[in-house]
């Protein structure tokens, strides 16, 4: 009897387990908009960044608007490493980041802290 109890228990603990680490992740990807020769994405900052992906055409200059509704310290600024930008994000106005995305790949980016983090996917 014992053993059962002790089986269920492991078997729920594992797909809480799983569901928290797959099922939570689930980030749906945005593709950028094209308009004439760039495109261009919005990325609200509330709390994280919305959408967690952005999907953009390689070799296409990008224009990211960041839309920081959050007064967190955390989102100050906004760091995109492999781009090499790292700039401060003002408070409920738009703030355009330009990148030019030369190779495919996926590239993260974060808050100024290495707290929070989205991800750039070229293709
Ligand atoms: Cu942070």
């Amino acid at each position: 009897m014992n053993k059962i109890i002790v089986l269920m228990s492991t078997v729920l603990l594992v797909g809480l387990i799983v569901w928290w680490f797959f099922g939570k992740r689930k980030v749906e990807a945005v593709t950028a908009t094209k308009q004439g020769d760039k495109q261009i994405v919005e990325i609200v900052v509330d709390g994280g960044y919305k959408p967690g992906v952005i999907e953009l055409e390689r070799g296409m200059p990008t224009e990211i608007v960041f839309i920081r509704k959050d007064a967190s310290a955390c989102f100050e600024e906004v760091v995109l490493p492999d781009f090499g930008v790292r700039t401060h994000l003002p408070l409920n106005k738009p703030y355009t980041v330009t990148i030019d995305p030369k190779e495919a790949g996926e590239y993260k980016y974060a808050c100024g802290m290495n707290m929070f983090f989205g991800k750039v996917v070229v293709k």
